[in-house]
């Protein structure tokens, strides 16, 4: 399961979004930690067309993980403490008009709290990464091998890092690419921007939003997340009387999850029987021995091949058994990659 840490500056709406999380799963208080089932359509087709015992979605945690605030270091060092144990994260900016509702002086338009927030994040990591330095440095015995291979790539990151602001398109050995998680680096967590927005959805500072989104490879969504708590408990005609009214396009939180999936690099698989359908999230690029292994180690373990065949295809088809008589169904070895949507049975044995 993905965890995701909802954050951005104080007042920003992450409680209101934790709000809207939690009405959607039918939870009828709001939680520090939510976890939501992943709606899905194709799982859902596939459940009409296998028709199991069992259903099993993926799932996402949302944890509130605190403000991001320039103007309180105590604050700001207990949320990156709670951004470090999570996967990825969404950043709340607000661009709601709100009277009554503070903003932080000099923040007070959506790209303005963006780059602060990038910031803050550049100087933690920075600061992470020259205290590890420092410890090495200053050890006072001879260091070995893999001690002194991290000294020399803790150097070339830093360097990098306060090059270019972030560390997309450094590059790393496999073993390098092990230390780099193990600092928990909020520059490198998936991330995904999601504006607050008011009624009528428009806000001031859009275009240079999209473009320190795209210049740190983060994904992005708007959803007046106050006016969407409240539609929520509208019935779904009325709801859409309000949202014309409102000029709102979506009050649903799939978009977010989508982009969520996509910045961590993530792709869905299914294996589905008479007994079980479920859906299963892998790295893209996966093999079909890496999918064996996340359904479990013995089955990896034994693998002998796999039979894989694509959503689409049985999606127009209806059954397996007409992707067998149209030769649909492949036969693959361990190292065939799996595609977002494949449908996989491993054949194994122990
Ligand atoms: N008008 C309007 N008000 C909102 C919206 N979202 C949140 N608010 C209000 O703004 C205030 C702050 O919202 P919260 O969700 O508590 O913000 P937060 O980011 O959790 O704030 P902290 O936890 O204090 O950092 C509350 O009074 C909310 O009711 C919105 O979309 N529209
Ligand atoms: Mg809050």
């Amino acid at each position: 399961m993905i965890t995701v840490g909802v954050t951005g500056f104080p007042f920003s709406g992450k409680t209101k979004l934790m709000e809207l999380v939690a009405k959607y799963t039918g939870l009828d208080r709001i939680e520090d930690k939510i976890v939501v089932k992943v709606p899905d359509s194709r799982l859902q087709r596939l459940v009409e067309i296998y028709k199991p015992r069992k259903i099993t979605p993926t799932e996402m945690e949302f944890l509130d993980a605190g403000a991001l605030d320039p103007t309180e270091d105590k604050i700001t060092t207990g949320t990156f403490s709670r951004l470090q144990e999570v996967d990825s994260m969404v950043i709340v900016l607000r661009a709601f008009k709100n009277e009554v509702v503070p903003f932080i002086e000099g923040y007070e338009n959506a790209p303005d709290q963006l780059e602060g927030i990038m910031d803050m994040f550049f100087s933690r990591d920075i600061k992470v990464l020259e205290g590890r330095i420092d410890r090495l440095k200053n050890a006072k015995r001879k260091l070995n091998n893999i001690e002194e291979m991290e000294l020399s790539f803790l150097e070339r990151a830093t360097d990098y890092l306060k090059r270019n602001g972030n560390l997309i398109g450094f590059e790393m050995k496999d073993d390098e690419r092990k230390f780099i998680a193990g600092y928990s680096l909020m520059t490198v967590k998936p991330k995904v921007v999601l504006v607050n927005v008011g009624e009528g959805g428009e806000y001031e500072g859009k275009d240079e939003v999209l473009q320190i989104v795209k210049r740190e490879g983060m994904g992005y969504d708007e959803l007046p997340v106050g006016i969407a708590v409240e539609l929520l408990d509208l019935a779904e005609d009325e709801r859409e009387v309000f949202m014309e009214e409102y000029g709102v396009k979506e009050v649903a939180i799939e978009p977010l999850m989508r982009e969520i999936m996509r910045v961590s690099n993530l792709m869905v698989f299914y294996t589905a029987g008479e007994k079980e359908v479920r859906a299963w999230e892998v790295s893209r690029g996966s093999t079909a021995l890496d999918v064996a292994a996340t359904i479990h180690t013995d089955i990896a373990r034994g693998f002998i091949r796999a039979e894989i065949f694509s959503f689409d295809d049985i999606d127009r088809e209806g059954s397996e058994k007409a992707l067998k008589e149209k030769g649909l169904i492949r036969i693959v070895g361990k190292d065939h990659v799996v595609q977002d949507g494949d449908v996989v049975y491993v054949r194994f044995n122990v």
